[in-house]
């Protein structure tokens, strides 16, 4: 069989996401390394299980080594104490950066989050120039892997396409997630055609279904080619007969983080 992919890093495969994409990316390449600090369960054909902890430099460097392209879902992946999001999304994504550089690794598909942008209103319509405004220590370390990538590119040539992830469930369970919802099936469209798009360069993509209703435009990432065929609007009557019109003055509704926008833990200063 002819593979788009030879040896394909999959990062964070024991996470939420990472289960799901890990049986759906195995049909795309010839190899499918897997990677997590969790149990990875056993290897099946065509698999090698690689376990490293994103900020263990030596174990990263080794992880990347034969590796033609990555997926990297590994890291902290909703708002967390600072110390965890550090070593992981901070200290770890430099450790991938410089053990891809190392490895010659031409391209690397990044799982960034709309917490990025948070803290933009509902009301709003934001494409990939708007400035970033994280609502959470999660998003700014996310904001800090996308800038991060961007240097790795300019400097050394690396694509990257940064995926400003939605809410990637099985199904819509809340109103806001009408516009952010990406099925799993669109996710793995999405993941596919950043890996394969014959020319990224440095790129931002918000990961959404074809939605009816929306915060993000994905126009400036036409190049990549990624073409949602899935839609939240299913489950709009369901949505909103369960769940109240919004009160627009209420700061977990306000925004297009939702409720990440008051999460902290902020314990440092209690
Ligand atoms: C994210 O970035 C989180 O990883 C996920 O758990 C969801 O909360 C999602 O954002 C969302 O905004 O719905």
């Amino acid at each position: 069989m002819n593979f788009p992919i030879r040896r394909l890093l999959l990062t964070g495969a024991a996470g939420g996401l990472g289960r799901v994409l890990r049986p759906r990316l195995k049909r795309h390449c010839h190899t499918l390394r897997l990677s997590d600090r969790a149990e990875l369960g056993t290897a099946a054909e065509g698999e090698e299980l690689c376990p490293a902890a994103l900020e263990d430099k030596p174990a990263i460097d080794a992880l990347l080594q034969g590796v033609d392209a990555v997926v990297h879902l590994g890291g902290v992946s909703v708002e967390a104490a600072w110390e965890p999001i550090q070593a992981a999304n901070i200290t770890g994504v430099f450790n991938l950066y410089e053990a891809a550089r190392h490895h010659g690794v031409r391209r690397i598909v990044f799982a960034s989050s709309n917490h990025v942008t948070g803290f933009y209103r509902q009301d709003e319509v934001i494409d990939a120039l708007a400035p970033p405004k994280p609502d959470t220590l999660y998003g700014v370390s996310k904001a800090f892997g996308e800038n991060l990538s961007r240097m790795y590119f300019e400097r050394h040539g690396i694509e990257t396409v940064c995926l400003r992830i939605g809410s990637a469930t099985p199904k819509p369970e809340t109103r806001r997630m009408l516009a952010t919802w990406l099925s799993h099936d669109d996710l793995e469209r999405l993941v596919l055609a950043a890996l394969t798009a014959p020319v990224v360069s440095h790129a931002i993509v918000f990961g959404m279904s074809a939605n009816g209703t929306r915060f993000w435009d994905n126009r400036l990432a036409a190049h990549i080619g990624y073409q949602p065929q899935d839609s939240s609007e299913p489950w709009r009557a369901e949505l909103e007969a369960r769940e109240p019109m919004p009160d627009p003055q209420d700061i977990n509704t306000r925004y297009q983080g939702g409720v990440f926008v008051t999460l902290g833990p902020y314990d440092t200063f209690d």
